[in-house]
């Protein structure tokens, strides 16, 4: 599913930015760099690289410039690496021990099992790299910091652990079983990595020196990024469901054969209908002040919450 036609070009613009960075590199191995690029270069929506690059074209566009202050691509590279690597570890038989991804064999099915795990190391560690050569010191320290607290134990790896514990994989600690243990879960295993995509587009889309301007924009895009991601969650809890395995380029029907607590398993399948919607909307409403300048995001949110991959 392309997000929106619209992004055509901006969608051109980060699938070459990412083939750019992952290129030969002296001392890396060949079979290294063949799988991140595998990996990596399937196709994949670039949800959340897109959402830096209209964050910060809306920061930009609030504040009157006809461009973001740095070019927002490396920031949207990072994140799309850190999500790449979080597929890969997650398709592992260690996790959710799959065989399909983006509609091809998963970085272990093809590589191994342990070149898959070093796949996802190298990516996440690069991930910093390009954070912190790309972009001028202040602005570098700061991406590096928020993409770390959101993709870290407090983030998107603390989430996985919750969930996983869910499953009965881990050794220790309750299940989680209610709505509020469920939403706390996704806030953080697939909400920090969308909600951090929209933060590194407010830091590369407002010049340092009209920053406070922007200062109180920075809750506004947390609150629809999180949203956003509870409710893109709900959407994909609903096409494990509904959807189509062809179409999704990955197993469907897995979440209940796993027993795995989910939003239509555990409200039905209406009841999660209606609640991506309202945490959509409110998602959305958090951009009220924005204007013409939002329009780019909630296009992009409703896309998701009406996708069928
Ligand atoms: C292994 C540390 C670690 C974390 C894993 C992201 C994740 C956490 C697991 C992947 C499994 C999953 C279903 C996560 C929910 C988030 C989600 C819907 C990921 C798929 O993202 P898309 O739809 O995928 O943006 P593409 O392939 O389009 O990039």
């Amino acid at each position: 599913m392309p997000p929106t036609t619209a992004n055509t070009i901006d969608l051109q613009e980060i699938e070459a930015s990412l083939d750019g960075f992952l290129v030969r590199r002296r001392g890396m191995p060949d079979g290294l760099l063949e799988a991140m690029r595998y990996s990596t270069l399937a196709p994949g929506k670039r949800i959340r690289p897109l959402l830096v690059v209209l964050a910060a074209r809306a920061v930009a566009g609030r504040l009157g410039l006809k461009t973001s202050a740095l070019n927002p691509l490396p920031a949207g590279c990072a994140v799309e690496m850190v999500h790449v690597y979080s597929l890969v570890h997650d398709d592992l038989p260690a996790m959710d021990d799959d065989d399909l991804r983006r509609g091809q064999p998963t970085c272990h099915r093809k590589f191994g099992e342990a070149m898959a795990i070093l796949t996802g190391d190298a990516l996440l560690t690069q991930s910093f790299e390009v954070l912190a050569s790309s972009y001028p010191g202040q602005v570098a320290g700061e991406a590096c910091l928020e993409l770390a607290l959101a993709a870290g134990g407090r983030g998107m790896v603390g989430g996985q652990v919750v969930d996983l514990a869910a499953e009965g994989k881990l050794l220790d600690g309750p299940p989680p079983k209610t709505l509020e243990d469920l939403e706390f879960l996704h806030r953080r295993k697939t909400g920090e990595l969308i909600r951090v995509a929209l933060r590194l587009g407010w830091l590369v889309g407002a010049p340092l020196d009209r920053r406070k301007e922007a200062a109180g924009w920075k809750e506004e895009l947390d609150q629809f990024g999180s949203d956003l991601g509870l409710a893109f969650q709900i959407t994909d809890d609903l096409l494990d469901v509904e959807g189509n395995q062809d179409k999704a380029g990955k197993r469907v029907g897995k979440d209940a054969a796993k027993g795995k607590l989910t939003y239509p398993g555990l409200l039905g399948v209406e009841a999660s209908r209606e609640r991506a919607s309202m945490i959509s909307a409110r998602g959305r409403a958090a951009l009220k002040d924005w204007g013409e300048h939002g329009a780019e995001l909630r296009q992009l949110a409703d896309k998701l919450l009406a996708r069928d991959t």
